[in-house]
């Protein structure tokens, strides 16, 4: 199964995806994960992403393009996986789109978690407490929003028009919401 998982900062794209990838034995692969652990070796990528990411912007489309391609380009992709994190805008969605028809592995479904703002802000500012990530600052959290509603809500419109898209609610407990991704993958 080849799967995008969407959603705003905080909707539980990450934690949901480290539930499902057993399951489907496919990689879970995330943009944000591969970013920090770039940060924390001082890779060039990583000392060129780090400011944009403690300001909860998009990193550029160039350097993402760099990394996704090498990732999606590595065999373990060949059975299938779980993309959570990107395509983050529009350019990135249409980006993969070329890359992964190259690849002949296209995407079979984007499922979208839907969560109000105040869950979201709840949500990240306990994680704040608990793993101190530099980006779940309110004022940071409050712009990576803002980001979201501007760049990356238009990626749900695109796989709409593709009619891969599936909304799932993302309010609830961890166990509800993974109940309603495993329906909705069929
Ligand atoms: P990400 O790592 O993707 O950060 P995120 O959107 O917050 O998602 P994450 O997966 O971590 O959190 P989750 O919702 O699971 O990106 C970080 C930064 O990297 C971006 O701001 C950007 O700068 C950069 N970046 C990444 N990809 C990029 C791209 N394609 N282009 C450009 N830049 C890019 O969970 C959040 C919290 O909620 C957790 O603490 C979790 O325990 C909790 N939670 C989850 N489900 C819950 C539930 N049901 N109830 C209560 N709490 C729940």
């Amino acid at each position: 199964m080849r799967i995008v998982l969407l959603g705003p900062p905080g909707s539980g794209k990450g934690t949901q995806a480290a539930l499902l990838k057993d399951r489907l034995g496919v990689p879970h692969i995330s943009t944000g994960d591969l970013l920090r652990a770039a940060v924390r070796d001082g890779t060039p990528l990583g000392i060129k992403a780090k400011a944009a990411m403690d300001a909860g912007e998009l990193v550029s489309d160039e350097l993402m393009l760099g990394l996704i391609e090498e990732r999606m380009g590595a065999p373990d992709v060949k059975a299938g996986y779980l993309l959570d994190g990107y395509p983050r805008n529009l350019a990135q969605a249409r980006a993969l789109d070329e890359l992964l028809d190259r690849l002949a592995l296209p995407v079979d479904k984007a499922l979208a978690l839907t969560v109000d703002e105040e869950q979201i802000v709840h949500r990240l500012a306990k994680r704040a407490e608990q793993e101190g990530r530099s980006d779940d600052t309110e004022e940071v959290v409050r712009n990576r929003l803002a980001v979201y509603r501007e760049q990356t809500a238009p990626v749900t419109g695109y796989y709409a028009e593709k009619q891969l898209l599936q909304e799932v609610d993302g309010m609830g407990s961890i166990e509800e919401i993974n109940q309603r991704l495993t329906t909705a993958l069929g």
